[in-house]
């Protein structure tokens, strides 16, 4: 069974990736959700995605905040995608983790996305991009997306034009 991963380093960021789970329940693609830690849980993370990858993750996206290197962890473990969504709330609020997240060492990539809900949103996305690579359905699903977000900027435009 393929799934995706959503893995979180605390729960304190749930409610951010909450909109992450939300976008994969809309185009009814499967995922799994834990907290794990880079820091405070290290090997529960390392064995959460070995068991992961053999029970089929096809993707992985990580959430952190401040030192977030949840993300680099997991590029570290997994040759599967890692996709990572830096949490705010750190002394830079957020500007810290999304350095932490994209500043890997080359050979060991993280497609880093947006802070915040844009971020936890585009995160889902882009693992359904992966998805759909080998899923028509899906592909079809993610162009009549597309379709349906230009047409809402049109009759939002309607809504203001002068
Ligand atoms: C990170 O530290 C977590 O991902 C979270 O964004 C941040 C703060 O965690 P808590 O102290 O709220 O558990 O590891």
């Amino acid at each position: 069974m393929q799934f995706v991963s959503i893995i979180m380093g605390s729960k304190s960021d749930y409610e951010i990736m909450k909109n992450c789970a939300d976008t994969f329940e809309k185009f009814n693609v499967k995922y799994e959700m834990i907290v794990s830690s880079a820091h405070r849980s290290p090997e529960r993370t390392k064995e959460y995605v070995k068991g992961a990858e053999e029970k089929g993750a096809v993707a992985f996206i990580a959430a952190a905040g401040m030192a977030a290197h949840l993300a680099g962890a997991l590029a570290a473990t997994t040759t599967k995608p890692v996709i990572g969504v830096p949490m705010k709330g750190g002394a830079m609020d957020g500007m810290d983790a999304m350095l932490s997240t994209v500043q890997m060492p080359s050979g060991m990539p993280v497609a880093t996305v947006a802070l915040g809900k844009a971020g936890a949103v585009n995160a889902a996305y882009l693992a359904m991009q992966i998805l759909a690579l080998s899923d028509k359905e899906l592909a079809v699903k993610l162009k009549e997306d597309r379709i349906v977000k230009s047409k809402a900027v049109e009759t939002d435009s309607k809504e203001i034009e002068v």
